[in-house]
């Protein structure tokens, strides 16, 4: 048997009602399928399907992966593989951290043979057959904001009403040195 993997970025509580607020006009446009806010997330790795004796592997590698909080800022809107046909809709966005972080997931797992990504941090809340009304959505400026202090190795199901999402571990930021004294 086979788990299908990726890890990702869980988004805090605190950033989806700007995230539903720049969803507002994905709700109208004809060919775009929103996704339940339960399944936002920031990719870092997608692994793929992965043999079930493997899996404690992935988690302890993952858990060797060294990193302190990092903030995410979320702006702008996009598609892949284009804004002409779209497939995956996304927010865009900008960190260091994530990309660093992205890096370290790639060297931990380096025994499983993945195939070469480059990381584009996106966080996708609509998809679509390749043909979507897009022009509103794609104007879309500052979202928001928000610190990431864990990431996560999450399974997914594929069904043909969507993907279902089970988060296997999660994985902390170590503490930030001084920070409690202020
Ligand atoms: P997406 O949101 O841009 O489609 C689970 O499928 C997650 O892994 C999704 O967030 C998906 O990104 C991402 N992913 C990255 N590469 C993938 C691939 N080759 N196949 C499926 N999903 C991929």
């Amino acid at each position: 048997m086979v788990m299908r993997l990726f890890v990702a970025i869980l988004l805090p509580e605190a950033i989806l009602p700007a995230v539903e607020e720049a969803c507002a006009p994905l709700r109208t446009a004809e060919g775009a399928r929103l996704l339940p806010r339960q399944n936002w997330h920031i990719t870092l790795r997608f692994i793929g399907e992965v043999p079930n004796d493997k899996v404690e592997k992935v988690k302890t590698a993952l858990a060797g992966v060294k990193f302190l909080p990092f903030g995410v800022s979320l702006f702008g809107a996009g598609a892949f593989p284009s804004a002409k046909t779209p497939r995956a809709i996304w927010i865009g966005g900008e960190s260091e951290g994530a990309e660093e972080l992205a890096a370290k997931i790639d060297s931990a797992l380096s025994f499983l043979s993945l195939p070469k990504e480059k990381f584009k941090l996106h966080l996708t809340v609509a998809r679509s057959k390749g043909r979507a009304e897009l022009s509103g959505f794609l104007k879309t400026g500052q979202v928001g904001s928000f610190e990431v202090r864990s990431f996560a190795l999450v399974k997914s199901t594929l069904a043909p009403s969507g993907a279902a999402y089970e988060v296997l571990k999660e994985f902390q930021a170590e503490e930030m040195e001084g920070k409690a004294d202020g």
